[in-house]
C-alpha cells in the first residue's frame, strides 16, 4: 500500500496578531478634547465618542479600536502627538489581543 506520510508540522499560515488601542483617563484632559480625538482618529459618531469618553472617565480606560500592529502604533502616536500639540496630557497605549 502506498503510505503517504501525514504532515504533522505546524500550519505555515499564522493568524495575524491584533492590537487594541486604549485611551487612559486623567484628571486634566477636557471631555470635549477626548470626544474630538475619538472622532478624528477613530472615526466615531458623536454619540459613540461621547459614550466611550464617559466609559474612560468612569472605568479608567476603554478600548477605542482594534487594528494590526502598525495601524495601532500609528494611532497611539497620532493621539499622543495631537494631545501634546494641544497641551493635553491624554495618554494612549496598545495591548495585544490574546485569542
Ligand atoms: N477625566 C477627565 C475630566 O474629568 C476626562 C477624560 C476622559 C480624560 C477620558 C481622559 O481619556 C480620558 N476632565
Amino acid at each position: 500500500m502506498n503510505k503517504v506520510k501525514e504532515n504533522k508540522s505546524k500550519p505555515q499560515i499564522k493568524e495575524p496578531k491584533i492590537f487594541e488601542v486604549i485611551l487612559l483617563n486623567d484628571d486634566y484632559t477636557s471631555m470635549d478634547f477626548v470626544v474630538e480625538v475619538l472622532r478624528k482618529f477613530f472615526h466615531k459618531e458623536f454619540a459613540a465618542a461621547e459614550a466611550i469618553m464617559l466609559k474612560i472617565h468612569i472605568d479608567g480606560e476603554s478600548v477605542c479600536g482594534t487594528y494590526s500592529y502598525d495601524v495601532a502604533q500609528t494611532k497611539v502616536s497620532q493621539v499622543i502627538e495631537y494631545s501634546r500639540k494641544n497641551e493635553q496630557p491624554l495618554m494612549s497605549v496598545l495591548r495585544e489581543v490574546i485569542l
